[in-house]
């Protein structure tokens, strides 16, 4: 059971060795648990006069014997005026791993238990000091790995998830209240237009709610990182592109076809965008055990990337495999043409996008990155993403509108799907109407202390 005002803390600077860190607590009896642990260097100072939102100098001790363990600077918060709505406190000490653990001991030993994931914003979400969107948006600014993501969560912190749910409830609402006259006085109005109004507006409501969903899905490699994959037949290159994407030499190379079998994973930085890189067997029908087994993985790496990089051998030619192969590959794919320093060819038009490289001469790599970076940037103008729990919200909210069928259903059927809507994107506005279950399963992702 979720109880509100217990007092709870937590280290919410990361675990290990570091000029300071944070110890966080919040709840009923902030004061009594300052005055345990906490001496302040100013004489004058004490709980009784202790202004909130200001920071103070003092010892750190040990409780109940008093003896000091560590000098800090303790910040009090008084509710409603705090991150979880509650009294809270942040001490800072110095950033030991030994020492911030026996502050919190210490502050756990004064009254106060440890804080699970995420509890402090959760406290928050149940004192109103944000919803449940912003609540998610806290958890993935802290996972931020880039631009992209850091600009979009910023926006849903900033409420724009909310706002959008809350104008497509609103029109669902006048939707509902026009259904509904109907219902009272169905001798005032003439079916036809009526019909053919309420199914646009539902036509456009499903198509508005898609659209987010889809846009919302592009980001999706943004928030778990991005992954290129470099495929081919054997010996066209792979693992020498490889290693000249990462800059090491970290893959065999060798003229022997099936020298790669594993999957190989480097990341890099492009342009601030971490990008895991994945080198990969070369597929062909194999007669070896461990390389048909490398191919299999290859194929399930290549199907999971967002990135494909699909590599030939210019010296070669290209064979019907492979044209095969590239037609299948359903993602975002770039064609490599390599060893180009052998032989030019020219490549038939199926293999757009394509790039002449030789990796081997490193000559024509930044095109690629190029390429790559071309994509990252083509998100540029999503700004709405919608996490797991909101999309899955979302999507069964949708299905509601989409068993609407205005020619032939019953005013008061298309009237009930449309409240079970509003019932389902409820869930991400209003946190009364969501179980405690649904609500601790939001939060055991988060960092402990967040
Ligand atoms: N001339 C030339 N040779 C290259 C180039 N790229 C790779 N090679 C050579 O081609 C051979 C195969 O290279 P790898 O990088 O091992 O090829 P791979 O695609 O990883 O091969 P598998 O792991 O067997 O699938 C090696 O002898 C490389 O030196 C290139 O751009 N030009
Ligand atoms: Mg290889």
């Amino acid at each position: 059971m979720i109880v509100k005002s217990e007092p709870i803390a937590a280290i919410s600077t990361p675990a290990g060795k570091g000029a300071i860190s944070l110890i966080r607590a919040s709840g009923d009896n902030i004061l009594e648990i300052i005055s345990k642990i906490f001496r302040f260097k100013n004489p004058e100072v004490s709980i009784s006069n202790l202004k909130p939102r200001f920071a103070y100098f003092g010892y750190i001790v040990e409780y109940p014997t008093g003896k000091k363990i560590d000098e800090g600077i303790l910040i009090y918060y008084k509710a409603p005026k705090s991150y979880t709505g509650e009294d809270m406190f942040e001490l800072t000490c110095h950033g030991g791993v030994y020492i911030t653990r026996k502050v919190l001991e210490n502050i756990i030993r004064s009254g106060a238990r440890q804080a699970k994931p995420g509890e402090f914003t959760l406290r928050a979400v149940l004192n109103g000091k944000m919803d449940i969107t912003q609540a998610i948006a806290v958890n993935e600014i802290v996972e931020a790995q880039n631009e992209i993501s850091l600009r979009v969560s910023l926006n849903k912190l900033e409420g724009k998830l909310r706002e959008w749910l809350k104008n497509v409830k609103e029109t669902v609402l006048e939707l509902l209240k026009e259904i509904e006259a109907r219902i009272d006085f169905p001798e005032d109005v003439s079916e036809d237009i009526d019909l053919k109004f309420i199914e646009s507006k539902i036509t456009s409501l499903i198509r508005e709610v898609e659209n987010i969903i889809k846009k919302s899905e592009k980001l999706a490699p943004f928030y778990r990182g991005v992954s290129i994959v470099i495929a081919g037949k054997p010996n066209v290159g792979k693992s020498t592109l490889f290693n000249v994407l990462i800059g090491e030499e970290r893959a065999i190379v060798t003229p022997i076809p099936g020298t790669t079998r594993d999957i190989l994973k480097e990341e890099i930085t492009l342009e601030g965008f971490p990008l895991k890189i994945f080198d990969t067997a070369g597929l062909r029908k194999s007669a070896d055990v461990v390389e048909e087994i490398g191919i299999k993985k290859a194929k399930e790496v290549i199907h999971s990337s967002d990135i494909v990089l699909f590599v030939l051998d210019a010296s070669q030619g290209i064979s019907e495999e492979e044209i095969e192969f590239w037609k299948s590959i359903e993602g975002y794919k770039l064609c490599v043409l390599n060893k180009v320093d052998l032989k030019d060819i020219s490549l038939p038009d199926i293999f757009k996008p394509f790039v002449k490289v030789s990796a081997k001469e490193k000559v024509g790599i930044e095109k690629i990155f190029d390429f790559i970076n071309e994509h990252l940037k083509k998100f540029s103008d999503i700004d709405i993403y919608l996490g797991d729990f909101e999309k899955n919200n979302l999507i069964n909210a949708l299905e509601e509108l989409k068993k609407i069928n205005v020619w032939d259903m019953p005013f008061d059927l298309i009237a009930f799907h449309l409240k079970e809507f509003v019932r389902k994107i409820n869930h991400l506005i209003d946190i009364k109407d969501l179980s405690e279950e649904i609500l601790e399963r939001i939060f055991e992702s988060f960092c402990i202390g967040k």
